[in-house]
């Protein structure tokens, strides 16, 4: 699938706000991978794609996950929150018939991280929280941080939202924490 076919897809899909919030990652990631040395044109497709079924109700991607039982499937234990990258993984290969394992991993941990994450799961999920839209306490130390060091801003990424959602008392899915434990390994 080419770039511009996926924002056409996404653009019939998605409110106007996630329209925007997706080109955003996808542009931010592009930009990332290049700095950071990683495929730009799959940085790019994954960023357009990453919310395409963040819409969807929570009985739709449920069936959607139970249709590829995985690694992920234990996020329906968790918050709702969550399921829409999983299944946006599995609908975009459904569907559009995407196959790369990378860009597959990069909508599925998109959300969430998990430890020994690659260098493309990094940047898409580094965008997503930094694309020029988002606008939320601590968002420009992470930015700054991405221009210099992609795991020091992946790390405070993880650590504002592990400290966000233990100050609103929900539930930390456990790939998040392990994300975050393998990071702190390699701020020495
Ligand atoms: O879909 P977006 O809004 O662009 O962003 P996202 O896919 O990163 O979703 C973030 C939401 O997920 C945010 O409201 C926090 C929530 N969330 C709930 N439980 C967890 C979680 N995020 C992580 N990383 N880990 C969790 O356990
Ligand atoms: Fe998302
Ligand atoms: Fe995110
Ligand atoms: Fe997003």
């Amino acid at each position: 699938m080419k770039i511009n076919e996926a924002e056409q897809a996404i653009k019939a899909i998605l409110p106007e706000k996630r329209f925007r919030h997706s080109v955003g990652v996808s542009e931010t990631a592009g930009r990332l991978a290049e700095m950071y040395g990683a495929n730009k044109e799959k940085a790019e497709l994954a960023g357009m794609l990453h919310d395409i079924v963040k819409y969807f109700s929570d009985d739709e991607l449920k069936t959607i996950i139970l249709r590829k039982p995985g690694t992920w499937s234990d996020s329906l234990d968790y918050s709702d929150k969550l399921w829409h990258a999983p299944a946006g993984a599995i609908y975009i290969e459904e569907t559009y018939g995407i196959k790369d394992p990378e860009i597959l991993n990069a909508v599925i941990y998109h959300t969430t991280g998990r430890k020994q994450m690659t260098l493309l799961e990094k940047i898409v999920f580094l965008a997503d929280y930094i694309e020029p839209g988002r606008d939320f306490p601590g968002v420009d130390e992470v930015r700054e941080a991405a221009e210099r060091d992609l795991n020091l801003a992946v790390f405070l990424e993880l650590q504002k939202t592990i400290i966000y959602l233990l100050s609103k008392s929900q539930s930390v899915y456990p790939k998040t924490f392990e994300a975050y434990n393998d990071l702190v390994q390699q701020q020495k």
